[in-house]
């Protein structure tokens, strides 16, 4: 893609925003980025970018920056349907995302995962296994990292392990990876996409580019992730927890086992028992990593070191602390409704289960029969909660916390020991924290205060 000379707009100045103007300005193109957010909100960036030579529309986005590119490119928090983008695709202006962008740069090789849930374990997790088997890695993409900041350090004889969202895929045309997962795909982000339809043709676009020399691994236990095999060009490989596949990855006797194809024997790759995270969805996620992992050249050895060695990633059913016998854990990555109930599913019962945020435009009814058979009470916080009420009333006792804080205080107030305390929200958390992220920290500080409360009453 030649840039030089040419007028780009970015739009959106968040990490993605940020580190893709700064890129393309290197590449010696003219560069605007506009946001809606206002000047004083973005007191910090201005002055870097402006010294830069980049200009910055701020408060808003203007229809006319938007006519006068030549190319359009777009943060994935950006619905690609605002009425300045509506226009200009009008004019047949190319409209790209930032994962498209890096896409044409990026040297080497992809191994891209996404899936509703269990993208960033996965992502980390294969990263990791990679760098067991000796191979040149970076990981980035919706984890936290933007493509395009890892083009640079990137490299022919190296792999990028990328997690990938519905919002960064929708607005790819020619991203390819040699390697593609789908983890599952469950109704999540329905306020942006619409319809679970156009979110699982979002998510699709994974492997619209990859040719028979590439794989696409499936979760042969997912429903849509499954019905997606039907449409690839590229070698299907599947995973299950719960059945031999042909080729692929599952669990035999007690075991992650890996069979690269029909006619090749069974490769014995490590015990369930010695994955250390916890939860049958983790398994899952082992599952497709071990897949990945052996498609990219990594000997089962090695995997099994990096297995055994991973433990949580921060947010994602990441234990804090015992307080008085009870155990919390913090998945303030659980922000959809199948997310929370894996989580809740990792414990036989006796779950403290705080619930709430923004809503997506979920249907919270779906848990009403797990909350039954696991939850003791359900403590809802932020603006989704009476929606939530509504949906599981009668199927565990309900306590309006309102706040994260105080949902913690009522449930360490009852708990007793050997129950379980845990954040698995089913919903964004915008309404009340910056992200997912904020909000998880603030869980673990209130219960870390809580533990050194705990401990100075106890002496
Ligand atoms: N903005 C506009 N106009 C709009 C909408 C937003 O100007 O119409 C501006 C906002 O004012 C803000 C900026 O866009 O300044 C935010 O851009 P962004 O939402 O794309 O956020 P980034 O900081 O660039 O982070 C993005 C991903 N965010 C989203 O997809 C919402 C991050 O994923 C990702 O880690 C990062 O790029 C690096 O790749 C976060 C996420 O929540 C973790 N992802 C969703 C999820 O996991 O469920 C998909």
């Amino acid at each position: 893609m030649e840039i030089k000379g040419k007028k780009v707009l970015v739009v959106g100045l968040g990490k993605s925003g940020l580190a893709a103007a700064l890129f393309l300005r290197r590449q010696g193109a003219q560069v605007t980025v506009s946001d809606v957010r206002s000047a004083e909100a973005l007191a910090k960036e201005i002055p870097a970018l402006i010294e830069e030579g980049i200009a910055v529309e701020a408060g808003g986005h203007g229809l006319l920056t938007f006519r006068r590119q030549d190319l359009i490119v777009v943060s994935p928090g950006v619905p690609v349907d605002t009425p300045e983008l509506t226009q200009v695709r009008k004019f047949g202006l190319p409209i790209i995302g930032e994962l498209e962008l890096a896409a044409h740069y990026l040297r080497g090789k992809v191994l891209a995962i996404t899936g509703s849930n269990g993208k960033t374990t996965t992502t980390s997790l294969c990263g990791e296994i990679l760098e067991a088997g000796k191979l040149p890695v970076q990981v980035g993409g919706n984890i936290g990292v933007p493509v395009i900041a890892l083009v640079e350090a990137s490299r022919d004889d190296g792999w990028s392990v990328l997690e990938v969202s519905s919002f960064q895929l929708e607005t790819t045309y020619e991203f390819h990876p040699e390697i593609a997962v789908i983890l599952n795909i469950t109704p999540d982000h329905l306020d942006r996409h619409g319809t679970f339809e156009n979110y699982v043709a979002a998510k699709e676009k994974i492997f619209a580019q990859q040719t028979a020399d590439d794989a696409l691994v499936l979760n042969a236990d997912d429903d849509a992730a499954s019905r997606a095999a039907a449409r690839p060009k590229s070698r299907v490989f599947w995973f299950s927890r719960t059945r031999v596949v042909r080729q692929g990855a599952f669990v035999h006797d007690g075991v992650v086992t890996w069979r690269a194809s029909e006619q090749a024997s069974p490769e014995p790759v490590l015990k369930v028992a010695e994955i250390s995270l916890k939860g049958a969805h983790n398994v899952e996620n082992v599952l497709a990593a071990v897949c990945a992992a052996r498609l990219a050249g990594v000997e089962a050895a090695a995997i099994r070191k990096a297995v055994m060695g991973f433990h949580a990633v921060e947010h994602r059913l990441e234990f804090v602390a015992k307080i008085n016998g009870v155990d919390y854990y913090n998945d303030s990555k659980a922000t959809n409704v199948d997310a929370s109930m894996k989580a809740i599913a990792a414990f036989p019962g006796g779950i403290h289960l705080i619930l709430g945020g923004k809503d997506k435009n979920s249907d919270y009814r779906q848990m009403r029969a797990l909350l039954q058979e696991r939850v003791k009470a359900v403590y809802t916080i932020g603006a989704a909660a009476e929606k939530i009420h509504t949906h599981i009333e009668g199927s565990a006792p309900i306590v309006s916390a309102g706040t994260l804080e105080e949902a913690i205080a009522r449930a360490g107030a009852v708990a007793q020991p050997g129950e379980i305390v845990l954040l698995a929200p089913a919903c964004s958390s915008f309404d009340q924290f910056e992200n997912y992220e904020h909000r998880g920290r603030v869980f673990k500080e209130t219960v870390l205060a809580r533990r050194g409360l705990a401990a100075l009453t106890a002496t």
